[in-house]
């Protein structure tokens, strides 16, 4: 595969943008290889500057669920784009998504836009902290939420892909607010509470973790986090920043039946733009600034181009079939991949929910991130390069979800299958 043009892009980004990159898990720092400098999309596919295609499996990490340069997304931003690129002054573009919104997440009464999930974070965690007068904040290891300050304690996502504990540049006094705790561990939860008796503001959590690969909640965990959080007045936080709008219209909530105080989303809410939101119950929300004081602000929150891709987006997803038609495709891919590694003699484990999926190289149950972290990364590592030698462009970290779009055909879905078979055997030749 020929990729000149990607190692000079590389040479002079490296020149003027630390690492190169504009977000480290785009690096490919954690597999090793130079990263393909990407020129366009369409569909299920994308090029690079060299001219390789690629089937997709990143998808931008997740917005693009109908894939890329969906005609109708285009076509909203075309229109939105002739129409100016932002006023600072409301727009009913907002109101509408923000309508659609609270139709999917009946635990949203109201929500603000805000510009990534990073800042919605880090906004729900200050209101969070104003509505029960407490400091302290539950996370879980291998969760991660953005690069919040306060939250960049035991992360997953790129902190995990490059074996950071945690980020300098955080102040004690921050990292102190945070308690972590194992991910699908409710015992833990509870003894932290009994610890800090009358301190913790919020539980934050993935509630299908995707930032340590796809992890998902094991039996009633969910609905013991709501329990304890009810016992206990302190509030919860689900992060769908990845599974609101992917693994059912209304998130991990419509698919688990357990409502959140407040809800993190991002990614497929802007279609392709930056956005991010964070929503609640009103008594929760009114505490926004103008109406409360709780200040959070932004130039470009609600920015009518994102909302509009956005809007499109959804709009798609309300059609009738469009989950079940993901789902499918994502089982096939599921199941070819774990043919193909028993024919090949390879162990792997894959942990799938709708259209997120990882591919571990493990053996036996993963179910949090100590789990994760027993799985064989350079084993991940070289068939993450089998697969883009052979035109699949896989998450290059183990730690990372796979994502299935409505793009993906099944043409698609059995070359990369094929693809894999190949690497499997290729890694089994090798050892
Ligand atoms: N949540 C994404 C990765 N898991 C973020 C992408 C990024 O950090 O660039």
């Amino acid at each position: 595969m020929d990729c000149v043009k990607s190692a000079d892009a590389f040479e002079r980004a490296k020149a003027v943008i630390p690492g190169g990159v504009n977000s480290p898990v785009r690096s490919f720092y954690a597999v090793g290889g130079l990263p393909r400098f990407i020129v366009k999309g369409k569909g299920s596919k994308i090029y690079d500057i060299d001219g390789n295609e690629y089937i997709d499996y990143v998808c931008s990490w997740g917005p693009l669920i109908l894939g890329h340069c969906d005609e109708r997304v285009i076509s909203a931003v075309a229109k939105s784009v002739n129409g100016g690129l932002t006023f600072g002054a409301p727009t009913e573009g907002e109101t509408k998504l923000a309508e659609l919104i609270c139709e999917s997440f009946p635990s949203v009464e109201k929500v603000r836009l805000v510009n990534s999930g990073t800042e919605a974070v880090m906004s729900a965690l200050r209101l969070a902290r104003a509505y029960t007068g407490r400091e302290k904040i539950i996370k879980c290891a291998g969760c991660y939420h953005g690069h919040v300050d306060n939250l960049l304690v035991q992360a997953g996502s790129g902190l995990a892909s490059l074996g950071l504990p945690g980020s300098k540049g955080i102040s004690v006094s921050q990292a102190n607010q945070t308690v972590v705790v194992p991910y699908n561990d409710s015992q833990a939860v509870r003894s932290a509470f009994e610890k800090f008796a009358g301190q913790i503001a919020a539980i934050i959590v993935e509630p299908v973790a995707g930032n340590m690969g796809v992890v998902p909640p094991k039996g009633d965990y969910l609905a013991e986090l709501r329990r304890i959080c009810d016992d206990n007045d302190a509030l919860l936080i689900f992060d769908e920043v990845i599974t609101g709008f992917r693994i059912a219209r209304g998130g991990a909530q419509e698919l688990f039946g357990i409502r959140s105080d407040i809800t993190i989303l991002g990614k497929i809410i802007g279609g392709g733009m930056p956005v991010g939101a964070y929503g609640g119950r009103s008594e929760i929300m009114d505490l926004l600034a103008p109406l409360g004081q709780v200040y959070q602000a932004g130039t470009l929150s609600g920015n009518p181009i994102a909302v509009a891709a956005g809007i499109a987006t959804i709009e798609k997803l309300n059609e009738q079939g469009v989950y079940n038609r993901l789902e499918k495709s994502a089982q096939r891919l599921e199941v070819g991949l774990l043919e193909a590694a028993e024919r090949a003699g390879v162990k792997i484990s894959i942990n799938r929910v709708g259209s997120m999926l990882t591919i571990f190289f493990a053996d036996g149950k993963i179910e949090n991130y100590e789990d994760v972290a027993k799985a064989d990364k350079e084993k991940y590592s070289r068939f993450f390069h089998l697969m883009l030698d052979g035109g699949i462009y896989l998450p290059p970290s183990a730690f990372e979800s796979m994502f299935v779009s409505l793009a993906h055909s099944s043409e698609d879905i059995e070359f990369t299958i094929e693809r894999a078979g190949k690497s499997f055997e290729q890694l089994r030749i090798t050892g």
